[in-house]
């Protein structure tokens, strides 16, 4: 069986929106078309508490997009982004999130950001994705959603090595493009295995 994973199509990351990425809102429509079209649907939520590690306001002298080592590794800082509860947090407005079986909350440990579905930043704590999709018989994703960069990249990575079978839908996706890290994300995602395919072509093949 095969899922839709849909990844934080939220306010915030959607133009006007604390951590904009480009054209974000513009994945709106397509995953509303492809929702229709699979029996399992799932959303991912980033879902940080107020003094998030992850945003600059929470280290003295630092702007976002500036880059820290923390505990688990380097850490790229943010604004301030999908606090819990506040509009930024929700998803985009016109987001058909009722076919929706599972939303899956991220980033909610103030310590640790949580850009990957299956695991948080140290990549050792698991967020339960990974049984909850074994348990239900599911082996093959198409995957969804923003930043293609950050949060559908590392999605995507992680996915693979838990031995899941990942499309990515091209145009359902949009990045946030640090110095070429777009770039970069489409190649670690394909060099790991992950397959790319079009709205169109997936919607003429379901
Ligand atoms: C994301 C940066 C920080 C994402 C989340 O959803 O890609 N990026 N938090
Ligand atoms: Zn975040």
């Amino acid at each position: 069986m095969d899922a839709l994973l849909v990844v934080d199509v939220q306010n915030d990351f959607c133009p006007g929106g604390a951590l904009a990425v480009p054209d974000g809102d513009q994945v709106v429509p397509v995953i509303n078309r492809l929702a229709g079209l699979f029996e399992v649907v799932l959303h991912t939520q980033d879902w940080h508490p107020a003094g998030h590690h992850s945003f600059a306001s929470s280290h003295e002298g630092k702007k976002p997009y500036d880059v820290i080592q923390m505990d688990y590794g380097t850490q790229v800082l943010w604004p301030d982004h999908c606090i819990q509860g506040t509009t930024g947090s929700r998803f985009h407005s016109e987001l058909n999130v009722t076919p929706s079986q599972l939303v899956l909350r991220k980033g909610f440990r103030r310590e640790i950001d949580s850009y990957s579905a299956f695991f948080e930043n140290d990549h050792k704590t698991v967020t339960g994705l990974s049984g909850y999709l074994q348990n239900r018989g599911i082996s093959k994703l198409y995957v969804t959603g923003l930043a293609a960069d950050f949060c559908v990249k590392w999605t995507v990575l992680d996915a693979i090595k838990e031995g899941f079978h990942v499309n990515v839908v091209e145009d359902a996706v949009r990045g946030i493009d640090l110095d070429g890290s777009l770039e970069q994300a489409w190649q670690e995602m394909l060099g790991a295995g992950a397959r790319k395919i079009s709205s169109e072509t997936l919607l003429h093949r379901k």
